[in-house]
């Protein structure tokens, strides 16, 4: 779309304010808060998409990547309790649980031998005895097997806790484990910053400053790192938009965020299992929102797994322009939460198929999305 087709677009639009958030974005200037609130309560889906895919083709065109990547789930006892967790033991229940050691972790490492896959995502529960040396000696082991493979790993909750059990600052942990071969931060544990909310869904393990901190220092190690969003639960817009700005406000700090990724709670097996989960509708709407409202990230991410292979190709035309990677089967945090892939594994034909069935162009990036290959003329082995 040119701007011509976007201001005839933004003129079939009634609502004033909605009129004035049209230009705005026309001539790239930042939403505020109220602004963003505003999209999610009077924007419709057809108006908010192609918004959306306006920012999405000026920024990207048609690209749309991805990665090789596997993951390691090292235990998934934990001490804390998230409400919408469906994966965790508690340590209490951990003859239910499994723990991984290096070795065995190292198996799985191995398996890749030979392949393509440049990243590695480290991410489980929080096991009491596991330390920041267990880790650090994981980290180092991985690299000395693997050195060319990126280490994309440990949410602030599970450092949050090492760092506090060894009695080190943020600042020295994280230099420890960067040291040791971690190469940048996974998104997760975010959930929403505001406390109001994270009072009743994860009161127990590290808040949302704690999060940001652990975070910035990161980046200002010079690592990078992903941020994400649980959302479609108990919050309301407000809190949606409140935590939205919080990492728009450390990327205009550090610039140190890879991509954004909204995470849709499912409620399958967990204690939040009485809420509905958000609809299809209120899903793309997420998406458009994120991609105007988070002007200072050049990614948006759907994670596939969780969302379902059709309705990752249809976040397309919402404003996304990743769709994660060719994750194998032992990626076990979503399937027992109820996502929509019970075995979320897909080979890079069928991830390069699925993007071009949309008659988008598929990209294979590495994780600080340098470009590996293009997809857009070739078929795939
Ligand atoms: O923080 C847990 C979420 C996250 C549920 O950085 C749930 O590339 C929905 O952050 N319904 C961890 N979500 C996973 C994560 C992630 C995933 C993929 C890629 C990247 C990346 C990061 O999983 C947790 C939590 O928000 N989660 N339970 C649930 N019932
Ligand atoms: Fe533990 Fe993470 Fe589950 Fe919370 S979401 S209970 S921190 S595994």
């Amino acid at each position: 779309m040119n701007e011509n087709q976007f201001d005839r677009l933004n003129t079939l639009v009634t609502d004033r304010e909605l009129k004035k958030i049209g230009q705005k974005i026309l001539q790239e200037e930042r939403l505020t808060p109220d602004e963003g609130i505003l999209l999610f309560e009077k924007g419709s889906l057809s108006w908010l998409g192609a918004m959306a895919n306006f920012v999405r083709e000026r920024k990207h065109g048609n690209k749309t990547y991805f990665n090789r990547n596997f993951h390691i789930e090292p235990t998934n006892i934990c001490v804390f309790s998230c409400k919408f967790c469906s994966y965790s033991k508690l340590y209490a229940h951990k003859e239910e649980g499994w723990e991984l050691s290096i070795e065995q972790m190292l198996d799985i490492v191995r398996k890749y031998d030979g392949q393509q896959v440049t990243e590695v995502h480290i991410v489980g529960g929080v096991h009491p005895k596991l330390t920041i040396t267990f880790f650090a000696d994981l980290l180092k082991a991985i690299k000395a097997h693997r050195p060319d493979l990126h280490i994309k790993g440990f949410t602030p909750v599970e450092l949050d806790y090492m760092f506090r059990k060894a009695k080190v600052s943020v600042e020295e942990g994280m230099k420890f484990l960067h040291e040791s071969g971690l190469d940048s931060l996974p998104g997760g544990g975010a959930e929403i910053f505001s406390p109001e909310i994270r009072e009743q869904i994860c009161s127990d393990k590290v808040d949302g400053e704690g999060w940001l901190k652990i975070h910035k220092v990161a980046h200002q190690l010079g690592m990078h790192s992903n941020a994400t969003m649980l959302y479609g639960h108990i919050e309301k817009y407000r809190h949606r938009i409140d935590h939205m700005d919080k990492l728009r406000g450390l990327q205009d700090e550090t610039g140190g965020f890879n991509t954004f990724i909204p995470l849709k709670f499912r409620n399958k097996d967990n204690e939040m299992s009485y809420l509905d989960e958000s609809s299809i509708v209120e899903d793309m709407k997420m998406y458009a929102v994120a991609r105007l409202y988070m002007d200072n990230f050049q990614h948006l991410k759907a994670y596939w797994p969780m969302l379902g292979r059709n309705n990752a190709q249809l976040s397309l035309s919402f404003g996304v322009n990743d769709i994660d990677g060719t994750i194998d089967d032992s990626t076990k945090i979503y399937s027992m939460a109820g996502s929509e892939e019970q075995n979320p594994s897909m080979s890079t034909a069928q991830l390069v198929q699925l993007i071009q069935q949309v008659k988008r162009q598929p990209v294979e990036r590495d994780t600080l999305y340098k470009e590996i290959k293009d997809y857009s003329l070739q078929n795939v082995e």
